[in-house]
């Protein structure tokens, strides 16, 4: 018999979001997972419990609950929302000083669980920004914390791979609790042409399986 332990997934940015909502129809209810970012018009398509870590300073205080139907409306009654908030258009340093200001927003998440798993893919602003602090929050709090983290391709760009490895950085002294997947190693030979969208969706899955592997060396039940 598995032990229960209480997990806690965040999806940190736009592909941490899309991996979530890939992961959350394989996992049970003793996973909890929570989709962060400032994009709060990308929120809205989020399956999964969400975090916004706003831009505008606004009343925002508690975590929003994710439900399909009243997701519009919690955004805008939690938020007082005069601006929306954007992404952070590839600006990692934005991404950071919105992770610092905002990120005990997620202190009563990460107390209750005792397993955490930070998925992200670097090359952004907000999720290359955001996870160094969120790590090192969660850190302090002594919670077993493992980062899964993509690398983007090279087709992606001088600037983006720049910006990812500069995030990786700082992820270093996790050591054997970071797991950096580089999207062009991941897709590797693939006989016939894939769209961005499949090699992306492809590489979450692959995430997703690196994830489980733990677990189960773990022996912790998904
Ligand atoms: N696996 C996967 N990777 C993605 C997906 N979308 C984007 N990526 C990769 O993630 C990198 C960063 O993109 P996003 O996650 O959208 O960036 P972000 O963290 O939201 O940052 P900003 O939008 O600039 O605030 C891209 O350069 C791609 O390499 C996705 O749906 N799945
Ligand atoms: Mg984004």
């Amino acid at each position: 018999m598995k032990k229960q332990k209480q997990i806690l997934v965040l999806g940190v940015g736009g592909g941490g979001q899309n991996i979530l909502n890939q992961l959350q129809e394989q996992v049970n209810n003793n996973v909890r997972l929570i989709t962060i970012n400032s994009d709060e018009q990308l929120l809205k398509s989020s399956k999964t419990d969400i975090i916004l870590f706003p831009q505008e300073k606004r009343i925002f205080k508690k975590f929003i609950k994710n439900d399909r139907l009243n997701n519009f409306k919690h955004l805008c009654n939690g938020i007082f929302c005069k601006k929306p908030s954007y992404g952070c258009a590839g600006d990692k340093d934005t991404g950071e000083s919105l992770a610092k200001k905002h990120v005990s927003l997620l202190k009563n998440e990460i107390k209750q669980s005792n397993r955490i798993f930070i998925i992200s893919t670097f090359g952004g602003g907000f999720g290359t920004g955001a996870v160094p602090v969120i790590v090192d929050y969660a850190k302090q709090l002594n919670t077993k914390l493992t980062a899964i983290v993509t690398m983007p391709f090279r087709f992606e760009g001088k600037r983006r791979n720049l910006q990812a490895n500069e995030g990786m950085e700082k992820l270093k002294e996790l050591k054997d609790n970071l797991i950096v997947i580089n999207n062009d190693d991941a897709i590797g030979y693939i006989e016939n042409k894939i769209s961005a969208n499949e090699a992306f969706y492809y590489i979450g899955n692959y995430i997703i399986s690196k994830m489980f592997d733990i677990c189960n060396n773990e022996d912790i039940c998904i």
